[in-house]
């Protein structure tokens, strides 16, 4: 018993070192008044300025925070290998204890939860009792749900009303130090077994009637602090311009507000926000995003993403394909956050304003290993936001960095391949950029790895790498030097 409690106080130790950067998930409720999140005041040829006279907070009417009013500090969800501390209850046996989700189940009303055998049938009750055994004297180093394949709707809003007002207030409220995992086939023993991609997860928002956008929910998930979501599909909620409070307007497919949260192996697509956020909307929060798609999501400021407020932020190994914001940024929208961002694609997103990004307001994201491709205008930067791109590759655009809004905004670009508009010269005469064709693999099917032999190979600099592996997950710096862009040449 006393060297398992030596053992979880180390290892509490450790993870609070290496978790210290959270700091940003502080409840500390913004109460800035001029907390619109739209940008675009100066943006003179959008047609919804309806929306940029938000005058209310976007923190203060988050509704998600009954979750968080527990004191159980102690378990803390581990966010990839799982439950590695013994508990202290003298045995050595490593405890996660997981409640079992699967909807091909038609009467669960006699189940507990426990087993595949006698899975819940809704995501919600799953959540529910994962957060009762939380409470409960049952001894958990960590707690997950674990959902079978299929399409699940949200059947309660973010404070478990199942009858709500306003039916479109439903959503997958994650909870407090609870992770929930998609992609099981309905029988796994282990979470190492699941296979994502050939068990598709859908957490839809697409309630009332089918196909049908305009009576969806508005945020298909609800984030929580200290909570992870991992392996779903998450797709067709629906948010809307008018009226207040302002959260119906933002986050389509994920909202959330002051907390620290991973998503991890999810697939954000057709999620179609009126105001800020298609994909993910997310306020004064610590949010780690990886692995994960945006495709075809919709808003008129970030299609993909709005990170506001967020200073510590990452996005690493991702993927923003055909993102539109009708206003600014398709692929990510960042007001008043610095984004890092890592080994991620941004191909075709489109917007009237920055394609790719928009950086509003000292938001200064790192771009490292990227690719820029298929944009009409890459990056565009307002009121002191100097983005950096590095060891990237930035090719097949129209435009790259519109810096000339107004003087307080530089792109820096080094280390990286860069297609000029006149195709003669290096980006900003900085000799560690090249200007060379990429050569690569297939741009008709999406496939950016680089031939053998392209330029950018060994280009990169390795100053600048935290991360050991790349877009594939093989092995980032190969033959010593890193290669510039997502994918490295093995
Ligand atoms: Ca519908
Ligand atoms: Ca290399």
């Amino acid at each position: 018993m006393r060297n398992g409690l030596l053992k979880l106080i180390l290892l509490l130790l450790i993870y609070t070192l290496t978790t210290g950067c959270g700091s940003s998930s502080s409840n500390t409720s913004d109460d800035d008044n001029s907390s619109d999140t739209d940008s675009d005041t100066s943006s003179d040829a959008d047609s919804d300025t309806g929306s940029d006279a938000d005058s209310d907070t976007g923190s203060d009417a988050d509704s998600d925070t009954g979750s968080d009013a527990d004191s159980d500090t102690g378990s803390d969800v581990d966010s990839d290998t799982g439950s590695d501390v013994d508990s202290d209850t003298g045995s050595d046996a490593d405890i996660t204890c997981v409640v079992y989700v699967n909807n091909t189940i038609s009467d669960d009303s006699g189940n507990d939860g426990r087993s595949w055998a006698t899975a819940f049938s809704t995501v919600y009750k799953g959540i529910n009792t994962a957060t009762a055994i939380k409470n409960s004297s049952e001894n958990c180093y960590s707690i997950e749900v674990w959902v079978a394949s299929g399409t699940y709707l949200p059947t309660h809003d973010s404070t478990g009303n199942n009858a709500p007002a306003d039916a479109r207030t439903v959503t997958f409220a994650l909870a407090k130090d609870i992770g929930i995992y998609g992609g099981f086939k309905g029988d796994e023993l282990l979470r190492t077994e699941r296979d994502v991609n050939a068990n598709e997860t859908v957490l839809s928002g697409d309630i009332g009637v089918s196909d049908e956008l305009s009576d969806n929910s508005y945020h298909v998930v609800t984030g929580a602090d200290n909570s992870i979501i991992d392996g779903f599909t998450i797709t067709k909620g629906q948010t809307i311009s008018d009226p207040d409070p302002l959260p119906i307007k933002l986050g389509a497919g994920l909202y959330a507000i002051d907390v620290t949260l991973s998503v991890e192996n999810c697939v954000f697509t057709d999620n179609h926000s009126a105001v800020n956020g298609g994909g993910i909307f997310v306020e004064n929060s610590n949010l780690t995003l990886k692995n994960s798609t945006f495709s075809k999501n919709y808003a008129t400021n970030g299609g993909g993403i709005e990170f506001y407020k967020c200073a510590t932020s990452q996005v690493i190994n991702c993927m923003f394909d055909n993102n539109q914001g009708s206003n600014n940024g398709g692929g990510i929208y960042s007001n008043i956050s610095s984004p890092s961002i890592y080994n991620t694609v941004f191909d075709t997103n489109t917007a009237h304003y920055g394609g790719a990004a928009f950086n509003y307001d000292n938001s200064s994201p790192i771009f490292i290993n990227c690719l820029f491709y298929g944009h009409y205008e890459v990056l565009e930067n307002r009121l002191s936001s100097n983005p950096q791109i590095i060891n990237s590759i930035i090719w097949n655009n129209t435009t790259l960095f519109d810096d000339n809004y107004d003087s307080t905004t530089t792109t820096t670009v080094t280390y990286s391949n860069v297609q000029l508009p006149d195709n003669t010269k290096v980006y900003n005469d900085d000799l560690t950029n090249i200007n060379a064709a990429p050569d690569f693999v297939d741009t008709s099917s999406q496939n950016f790895r680089l031939n053998t032999g392209s330029a950018g190979i060994d280009g990169g600099s390795n100053d600048v790498m935290t991360l050991s592996t790349d877009l594939d997950g093989n092995e980032r710096i190969v033959n010593t030097t890193v290669d510039m862009g997502p994918y490295e040449v093995q």
